[in-house]
C-alpha cells in the first residue's frame, strides 16, 4: 500500500471521527416549501427532522431567504376550526424525530419577497440554544406532495 495515501486517509479518518463527536448538528430527510399562488402572503415548509446525538436540541430560531418573517407555527383544531400557534422553540429529542407536516407542526414563511414557484429553492438558517447554526435546502414542491415515512 502506498504510504502516504495511508497517511492521509487515517488523518482524514481521525478528522471526521472528532468533528461528528463534537457535532450538535441535526439531520434534515425531506425539507419542502408547499406552492402557493403568487398573491400568497405566505409559504410553509414541512421536514422531517432527526437528532442522531445523545442531547436533546432545541431550534430557537429559523430564518429563510427571500423571507423577511419565519414562525414557527402548530395547527390545532378546535372542533372544525384550525388556527395556529406559534412556537417559540421546538424540541428535537435525542435519538429522536420530529416530523412536520401539514395539519401539525410547520413552519411558516412570511413577508415574502416574492412567492417562490415550483423547484424553486430557498436557504433556511436554523439557531440552536446553544447558538450554533445549521442550514439546509428546501424546495417548492407541489402542495399534494405524498409525505414519506421512515
Ligand atoms: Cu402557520
Amino acid at each position: 500500500m502506498n504510504h502516504r495515501l495511508f497517511r492521509t486517509g487515517f488523518l482524514l479518518l481521525i478528522l471526521s471521527l472528532s468533528w461528528h463527536a463534537g457535532a450538535t448538528e441535526l439531520v434534515f430527510h425531506d425539507a419542502w416549501v408547499s406552492e402557493a399562488p403568487p398573491v400568497a402572503r405566505s409559504q410553509a415548509a414541512y421536514m422531517h427532522i432527526h437528532n442522531a446525538t445523545e442531547q436533546d436540541i432545541v431550534i430557537v430560531a429559523v430564518k429563510a431567504e427571500g423571507y423577511g418573517m419565519v414562525m414557527m407555527h402548530k395547527t390545532v383544531m378546535d372542533g372544525d376550526m384550525a388556527s395556529m400557534e406559534h412556537q417559540d422553540s421546538l424540541l428535537i429529542p435525542a435519538q429522536g424525530n420530529v416530523v412536520l407536516s401539514p395539519g401539525g407542526i410547520h413552519i411558516m414563511l412570511m413577508s415574502p419577497e416574492r412567492i417562490l414557484s415550483l423547484g424553486e429553492k430557498t436557504a433556511m438558517t436554523f439557531t440552536y440554544s446553544d447558538g450554533s447554526e445549521q442550514q439546509i435546502s428546501a424546495e417548492v414542491k407541489a402542495a399534494d406532495t405524498p409525505i414519506h415515512h421512515h
